[in-house]
């Protein structure tokens, strides 16, 4: 039976990150822990992923994929509601309150991680650009003014909506990126709700599994 299956994803072989959960496979990894789903995992070097075997599975080369039986999806965000939809623990039983989970996954991928994906690539990719600092400053104001928002909306509150959720896990994996920058630093409380993400032992599990890929060691806590 399909739902007996046990799921297989695909991450890369060697991180660059060098296992501290900034691939897009630690989202994944996260849902699976979350509702009890275990799973294996696939390693892909860099060159496989981009042959006709790996592109099969996802048409722009990249991980993460999903395979159970004869389904096959990619994108992380199509994943992981994939996930919670067929286990309890990450969407609310309540018809409205679902539908809101599922707006702030939206909101996670489509409204907060624009910005810091532009960051990176203008970090990684555009330093030697005559308009590099005017860029640079311009991006970061971008997020800064995104941070603002999600702040305000947050408050006080421990998840962005009720119970912790899908669309928590996915946004907490999109501010982690931001961590390193320093620029979560002027939103506390954005700040502790990012620690609240880490602190779940489903998140540690998940740290802990890719991690282990890239160091062939358990994280010492
Ligand atoms: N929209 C897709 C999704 O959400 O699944 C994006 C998938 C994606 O960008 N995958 C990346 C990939 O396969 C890995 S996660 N890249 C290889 C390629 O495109 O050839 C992006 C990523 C990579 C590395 C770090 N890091 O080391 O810090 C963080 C995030």
């Amino acid at each position: 039976m399909t739902l007996a299956m046990t799921p297989t994803i695909t991450a890369f072989e060697r991180s660059p990150d060098r296992g501290r959960g900034l691939a897009r496979d630690m989202r994944v990894r996260w849902a699976f822990e979350e509702v009890g789903q275990p799973y294996e995992v696939r390693l892909v070097s860099f060159d496989a992923m981009k042959e006709p075997a790996h592109r099969a599975l996802h048409p722009f080369g990249q991980i993460p994929t999903y395979e159970e039986g004869d389904l096959v999806l990619f994108e992380s965000g199509a994943i992981v509601l994939h996930v919670a939809e067929r286990h309890a623990g990450l969407l609310p039983g309540d018809a409205n309150a679902r539908a809101r989970a599922i707006t702030w996954m939206f909101a996670a991928l489509n409204t907060i991680e624009p910005p810091i994906l532009d960051l990176q690539t203008t970090r990684l990719l555009e330093a030697d650009k005559t308009w590099y600092a005017q860029r640079l400053t311009m991006v970061e104001d971008r997020i800064r003014h995104r941070l603002g928002e999600l702040s305000g909306r947050l408050g006080r509150a421990d998840w962005l909506d009720g119970a912790f959720s899908a669309g928590d896990l996915m946004m907490v994996t999109v501010l982690l990126r931001l961590k390193a920058s320093g620029l979560l630093d002027d939103y506390p409380n954005i700040s502790a709700y990012v620690a609240r993400g880490e602190a779940r032992p489903a998140y540690q599990r998940a740290f802990d599994a890719q991690w282990a890929v890239f160091t062939g060691k358990p994280l010492t806590r």
